[in-house]
């Protein structure tokens, strides 16, 4: 079988490491394609349409021989069972789907405290807004997603998100808190202690031997300052810059 084909920027884990993890994971056969010579320009082409029945709106997409499918929560739904990466039942597979979708929520999210007026503009350009989003952000959005996960965990039994069976889910959980760990360091001390699970989940999908040998290689592009997950000291802090305005407002008013 030719290998899968997968399009992403190149330079940034973005949301194209949901995908890499599966196929890492499952060590499919397959290329990063943009990151190969030539590679940039195909990508470029199929988002143009290149006479495809449907053209994807943004990457990541996958091809497999003549299919393209985008949208990273279709390309793992579509993905997992060719790579015994989901159980076979449909109610696993539609609870692999819905934490799937609620992950990607919580990415669109993150993405946003760094760009929350305007995806064309630089971070630098909408930085007080951005300071007023991640405060909401790490105050309580990252809390209700860890702990929803850790909900979840809890109420399949674990040790995995659906239970006994390992899946793609477990793998995206684990991109989500490591991409969460590095923009927001401070939000995800103050949660850590509440999310003993997750965190247990995030150590065992490390220490898989594949996914151990793909953290370790040059495959793995460190996280940056470039890709959803940006490490800005001012968003990190933004819930504690509040904290203090507020106690010195309130100090001032004080006779
Ligand atoms: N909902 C889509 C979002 C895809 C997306 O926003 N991709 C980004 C890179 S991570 C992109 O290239 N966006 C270009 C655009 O929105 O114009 C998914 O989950 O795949």
């Amino acid at each position: 079988m030719a290998p899968y084909e997968l399009f992403y920027w190149p330079g940034i884990q973005g949301r194209g490491e949901f995908v890499r993890l599966a196929l890492e994971e499952a060590g499919a056969d397959y290329v990063d394609v943009a990151r190969t010579p030539g590679g940039m320009r195909e990508m470029m082409k199929l988002l143009r349409g290149a006479g495809l029945r449907l053209a994807p709106f943004a990457p990541p997409f996958l091809r497999s021989g003549e299919l393209v499918v985008a949208q990273t929560a279709n390309v793992l739904a579509w993905l997992a069972p060719r790579l015994r990466l989901v159980p076979g039942d449909e109610a696993s597979r539609a609870a692999a789907l819905q934490v799937q979708l609620t992950i990607a929520d919580a990415v669109a999210e993150a993405h946003d405290t760094h760009h929350p007026i305007d995806v064309a503009l630089y971070y630098e350009e909408q930085k007080r807004e951005a300071v007023k989003r991640a405060a909401g952000f790490t105050r309580a959005r990252i809390p209700k997603y860890l702990g929803w996960l850790e909900g979840a965990i809890a109420s399949s039994g674990g040790p995995w998100l659906l239970g006994a069976d390992f899946s793609y889910v477990d793998l995206s959980a684990f991109q989500l808190v490591e991409g969460l760990s590095y923009a927001f360091p401070n939000a995800m001390r103050r949660v850590g202690r509440s999310i003993p699970k997750l965190r247990a989940l995030r150590a065992r999908v490390a220490e898989r031997p594949r996914i151990a040998a793909y953290l370790a290689s040059d495959r793995r592009i460190p996280f940056n300052e470039d890709g959803i997950f940006r490490h800005y000291p001012p968003l990190d802090r933004a819930v504690e810059r509040k904290a203090k305005v507020g106690r010195g407002r309130s100090a001032r008013k004080r006779p």
